[in-house]
């Protein structure tokens, strides 16, 4: 970056329940002068009741993100690029990030992938401009939201898909540079998005944690981590990751009530 151009402004919501990863977040994005970062709080209220039995996911039917964001959209300059993402994502290599955006600096829109194959967009992570184009593929996405209870990301895949040449310019970071924990080379990602497969907040929470500590020391966070998901994740870590941080912790409470039911942890060696 030189001294003339301006840091690119870096939005993303969180809610107090997940206010452990905008801790994490922040403190990897630290005073880099490449980011201006803008975390908005939106209360927990917003997220809650929204899960309906028989739909794929918790937040099926919820537009919030995209009211946030066409709000932004609606102050932004003109043709501004500018980031949008979720609050779990966490940044490994952030040197290697900025040099990826700055390769990104003509793109109208550039999301993550959801797989390690297909095309599939991820919109965790969206760089993007103002333009009339993105305002509305956000506006429709909003609207299908409201009146069918499709998942936001789901939404923008399809339309995007109804509307090839309108859409043409959407583009995906390159793999495994940007990743998913669940993709088996994320290891040498320079970022990657904490993913869940629960019902369940704490099980969520737990799950995403295991990812942020296989890839960084997240023991100095234990006072922000409730109680039960800590322990859970030193037992987690003492089982399968003997030599992480975690594994050497002792447990807080003595007996251990209830193991958080996790199937499977999205989580490859990192
Ligand atoms: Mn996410």
């Amino acid at each position: 970056m030189t001294s003339l151009e301006k840091p690119i402004k870096w939005f993303y919501v969180f809610s107090p329940r997940y206010e452990i990863f905008h801790i994490i977040l922040r403190s990897l994005i630290g005073d880099s002068k490449f980011f201006d970062v803008n975390p908005i709080f939106i209360p927990q209220e917003a997220f809650n009741n929204t899960y309906k039995s028989g739909l794929s996911h918790f937040l099926s039917g919820n537009s919030v993100k995209f009211n946030v964001l066409l709000d932004i959209m609606s102050k932004l300059p003109e043709g501004e690029q500018f980031i949008f993402s979720d609050v779990d994502i966490f940044i490994k290599n952030i040197e290697g990030l900025i040099g990826l955006i700055k390769r990104h600096e003509d793109d109208e829109l550039v999301f993550m992938h959801e797989n390690e194959t297909d095309d599939y967009k991820n919109i965790g992570f969206g760089l993007m401009k103002n333009t009339e184009n993105n305002r509305w593929l956000h506006r429709e996405a909003m609207n299908r939201i409201n009146t069918s209870c499709a998942l936001d990301q789901d939404a923008i895949n399809n339309i995007i898909k109804e509307f090839p040449e309108r859409y043409s310019y959407v583009k995906t970071f390159p793999r495994p540079e940007i990743s998913q924990s669940n993709f088996s080379n994320v290891g040498s990602s320079y970022m990657f998005q904490m993913l869940c497969s629960s019902k369940d907040p704490d099980a969520n929470i737990f799950e995403k944690l295991v990812s942020a500590a296989c890839a960084s020391n997240i023991v100095p966070l234990k006072e922000k981590i409730q109680p039960n998901i800590w322990n859970t994740l030193i037992i987690w870590m003492k089982k399968n990751r003997p030599n992480n941080p975690l594994a050497s912790q002792s447990l807080i409470l003595p007996v251990i009530s209830t193991i958080l039911g996790v199937s499977s942890i999205p989580v490859q060696s990192l």
